[in-house]
C-alpha cells in the first residue's frame, strides 16, 4: 500500500567538489511521514463525536478514519473475546458497504438508521468484506469493551414522577430533621 503521505520534494545539500571546495547542490529528497494515522473506528453521533450510549429513538453513526478502502461496516452483539476467523453477524438494519474518501481525516457513516434495538453491541469495519474477522486486518469498537449500548427509553412521565416522589421524599426528611433537632433544644433546656 502507498502511503498518502508518502513523496517527493526538492532540497539543497552542500557537496565538496574538490579539496576544501563546496558548492550548494539541488536535492531530491524522498520522505515517508512517521506520522500517518493508523486506521480507527468509534461509534459516534452524526457530526462524528464519539458516542457509548443510545436509546431507541436515535440513529447510531461510525466514525472512521479515511482510509480510501472500500469496506463493510458490521453492528454485532457485542463480545469481550474476538478470535480470528469469527463469523460477523450483522444485527442492526444492514451491512453498510462503501467506498471510504481518501482524506486525511475522518468519515462519519450511518450504521443503524431508528429505532434501535437495546442491547450491547461492537461495531466492525470488515476491511477485506468477507464477512469474516480477521485479527491482522478488520478493526472493532472495541474488542474487551462494549462498542456502544442502545438502553431503554425512560418516559417523561416517569421521570417526572420520580422526580416528585424524591422531592416530596427530601421535604419530608428536612422537616422531620429540624422537628427532632427542636425536641432535642427543648428536652436540654
Ligand atoms: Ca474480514
Ligand atoms: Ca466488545
Ligand atoms: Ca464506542
Amino acid at each position: 500500500m502507498i502511503d498518502s503521505n508518502e513523496g517527493w520534494a526538492v532540497g539543497s545539500q552542500v557537496v565538496e567538489v574538490g579539496p576544501g571546495e563546496y558548492q550548494r547542490c539541488p536535492r531530491i529528497i524522498h520522505y515517508l511521514s512517521q506520522t500517518s494515522p493508523a486506521p480507527n473506528i468509534w461509534s459516534s453521533d452524526s457530526l462524528g463525536n464519539p458516542k457509548d450510549t443510545f436509546i431507541p429513538s436515535e440513529t447510531a453513526y461510525a466514525t472512521v478514519t479515511e482510509t480510501g478502502q472500500l469496506v463493510s461496516l458490521y453492528v454485532v452483539v457485542d463480545k469481550a473475546i474476538w478470535n480470528d476467523g469469527d463469523l460477523l453477524t450483522d444485527v442492526s438494519d444492514g451491512v453498510e458497504t462503501l467506498t471510504l474518501n481518501s482524506g486525511a481525516g475522518t468519515q462519519t457513516i450511518q450504521i443503524w438508521a431508528t429505532p434501535l434495538i437495546v442491547g450491547s453491541y461492537d461495531v466492525v469495519m470488515d476491511v477485506d468484506n468477507d464477512g469474516v474477522f480477521d485479527e491482522e486486518l478488520d478493526i472493532i469498537d472495541s474488542v474487551t469493551i462494549t462498542g456502544f449500548n442502545v438502553i431503554p427509553e425512560v418516559p417523561l412521565g416517569t421521570v417526572m414522577s420520580l422526580l416528585s416522589m424524591l422531592i416530596v421524599f427530601v421535604v419530608y426528611v428536612r422537616v422531620n430533621r429540624s422537628r427532632q433537632n427542636k425536641q432535642q433544644t427543648n428536652s436540654s433546656d
